[in-house]
């Protein structure tokens, strides 16, 4: 018996895996196992020896259950830490970089003039840029066959239907909506196309926001408050603007608002095709007759009306020189305005 137990316990302490453990347990321990070959000789002994016998085999089977079930716990810890040194991770090695994608500078502009509106309790309309020539023009106070309509060089798809020119057209359709009734307070973002050539401030396709408020006893000083407040929210206190007179078919009286040129700081550069000013907006008192065309009491009340050149904000407001830069689609130029999101 003392053989025997050494001999398990000496394979026990060696077994180096879970499979030589098992061949160890069928040897010793199993049914058919050393161990219930030793419990099998009782039959043969006398009967007073048979207790003393019986007590010695089972505390010899119990000495190896007990060493057996140490063996299986160090064989698992054995095993997991080979797992962990296998799969070992270098937490020095360097990440590899992933890369994430920007708001187009376009977009960051209009996301902040759209907060600064909504923040004064303006409402944000949209609609089609396949526009009816009766939306974009004629609600607009520009019959057809007007001169008026030379302005904006337009992308016909036939005699009643184009490219809308201007977010005007959702002003029109924004007032045929609320029919007469007032306040209209809405801003109306969107794409607008024109058959202008492209150069550093022109593009045949761009994005306007069109602002309207209506009500009564609005006067063209709520329209300069609104365009000063704007435009120091968009470019600081220090930028100088000024309105300058001029002419729509849908207001009257009309403005545009230019914005000092940032390349040259107002001397004159290829930018600002050598006049130290960019204009970024075309704005007056809604007309009369655009008023009434939508059933408002002309008599009764005004409101005013601007149109704004969310590109022109952009080159203003980033220092770009040239507004091709924001349709190429060039990673290295639009990954640079991460740091204004
Ligand atoms: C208009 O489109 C008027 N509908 C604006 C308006 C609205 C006036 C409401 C009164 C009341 P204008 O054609 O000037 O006006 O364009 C307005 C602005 O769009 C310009 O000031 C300029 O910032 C921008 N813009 C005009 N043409 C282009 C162009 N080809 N590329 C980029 N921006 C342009």
């Amino acid at each position: 018996m003392e053989n025997l137990l050494k001999e398990a316990l000496d394979a026990l302490h060696k077994a180096a895996d879970k499979t030589e453990l098992q061949e160890i347990y069928n040897t010793y321990l199993s049914k058919k196992g050393k161990v219930a070959g030793l419990m099998a000789q009782m039959k043969d002994l006398i009967a007073e020896e048979k207790p003393k016998f019986g007590a010695k085999v089972n505390v010899l089977k119990q000495t190896l259950e007990q060493a057996y079930s140490e063996a299986q716990e160090r064989i698992h810890q054995q095993s997991i830490l080979s797992n962990l040194e296998k799969d070992k991770i270098d937490l020095t090695l360097p990440a590899t970089k992933l890369k994430v994608g920007t708001l187009h500078p376009l977009t960051l502009v209009q996301k902040e003039i759209e907060e600064h509106f909504i923040a004064m309790g303006y409402l944000v309309k949209e609609g089609p840029e396949v526009e009816r020539d009766y939306y974009n023009f004629e609600r607009a106070n520009i019959p057809q066959d007007h001169p008026a309509r030379d302005m904006q060089d337009t992308f016909y798809i036939n005699m009643d239907w184009l490219l809308r020119t201007h977010t005007t057209a959702i002003q029109t359709r924004t007032l045929e909506e609320y029919n007469g009734k007032t306040p209209v307070k809405v801003i109306c973002p969107g794409k607008v196309y024109r058959k202008d050539d492209d150069d550093a401030t022109h593009s045949h396709q761009f994005v306007q926001i069109e602002g309207l408020v209506v009500g009564e006893k609005i006067s063209l000083a709520d329209l300069k408050g609104t365009l000063e407040l704007l435009a120091k929210r968009m470019f600081g206190e220090s930028r100088v603007i000024r309105f300058r007179p001029s002419y729509f078919q849908f207001t009257e009286p009309s403005v545009e608002v230019d914005v000092s040129c940032h390349i040259c700081n107002g001397k004159g550069c290829s930018t600002c095709h050598q006049t130290g000013w960019i204009e970024i907006l075309g704005a007056g008192m809604v007309h009369p007759n655009v008023l009434r065309m939508a059933g408002f009491d002309a008599e009764k009340v005004s409101g005013f009306a601007f149109g704004l050149g969310v590109e022109r904000v952009a080159l203003l407001k980033y220092g770009i020189d040239d507004i091709r830069h924001l349709y190429t689609n060039d990673l290295r130029f639009l990954s640079t305005f991460t740091r204004f999101e």
